[in-house]
């Protein structure tokens, strides 16, 4: 899981993981990748808490907040070969990996990029990039979430499905008119500002429309489990493209 601080990464690692397991059938484990999370919604089988802590790194370090938090993402970049151990030894059908809330810092630093490279070493790997559908209600916000998706998948280089989070509340009837109609986006884009940031919101947009030809975004309540066997079914065809069809 992949996507901005507070979208839904650990939330949905819980509903399908639960899924997974209880309606599939399957072996799923759980990786904690969050150095700095107090709670999860789910019992993580692998936790990188168990080699880095940003609450321990902030006293022993005297660094901030900030400062810890990236020390953490670098040191834990540091575990990743016992992390990938301890997983290898599940054996599961699916591994669930929940990445830290600080996102740039994850994505632009080192860990994101080696994190990446160990899990596709370990099998198949497909970052849901988690987006809330509440702070893309707009085509300006929509179209940076969806670029920022797109920056993810430059820097992880791994296959991305993007998931839009939080259906059950009011911005996701928008965000879904929009992405299933590209004339209203347009319209919208257009309707939204004015001048030079038209233009550009226009040619980001029709490098949207390039991306999502290919692959359409999956709208989800991670909260109520909405949407899980699309987001399924979009994780399968993911697999087929990169040549698994099993
Ligand atoms: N309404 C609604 N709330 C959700 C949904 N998914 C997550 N939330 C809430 O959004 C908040 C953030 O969810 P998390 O799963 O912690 O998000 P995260 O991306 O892991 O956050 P960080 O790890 O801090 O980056 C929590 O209060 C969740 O209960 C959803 O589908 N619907
Ligand atoms: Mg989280």
């Amino acid at each position: 899981m992949t996507g901005l601080a507070g979208a839904g990464k650990s939330q949905l690692t819980c509903t399908l993981g639960e899924w997974l397991k209880e309606d599939k059938g399957f072996e799923v484990c759980y990786v904690n990748l969050d150095a700095g999370a107090e709670w999860l919604p789910y019992k993580p089988d692998v936790d990188v808490r168990g080699y880095v802590r940003v609450d321990r790194i902030m006293r022993e370090m005297s660094l901030g907040i900030n400062g810890a938090i990236i020390a953490a993402a670098d040191m834990a970049a540091q575990h990743l070969d016992e992390i990938a151990s301890k997983i290898s030894a599940f054996d599961p059908e699916f591994v669930l990996v929940d990445s830290p809330g600080q996102y740039e810092i994850f994505v632009f630093r080192e860990s994101g990029p080696k994190t990446a490279q160990a899990l596709q070493k370990l099998g198949k790997t497909v970052a849901l990039n988690v987006i809330d559908a509440e702070l893309a209600s707009s085509p300006s916000a929509l179209l940076t979430a969806l670029e920022l998706s797109t920056a993810s998948n430059l820097r992880l280089g791994v296959t991305t499905i993007n998931v839009v989070n939080k259906a059950d509340l009011g911005g996701a009837e928008r965000v879904k008119s929009m992405l299933s109609d590209p004339k209203l986006m347009r319209e919208e884009v257009e309707r939204e500002r004015g001048g030079a940031i038209t233009d550009l919101a226009l040619g980001l947009l029709e490098h949207m429309e390039r991306v999502m030809s290919v692959q359409r975004p999956v709208l989800v309540s991670a909260l109520k489990g909405d949407g899980i066997e699309d987001l399924y079914k979009a994780v399968n065809e993911a697999m087929c493209a990169c040549g698994d069809l099993t």
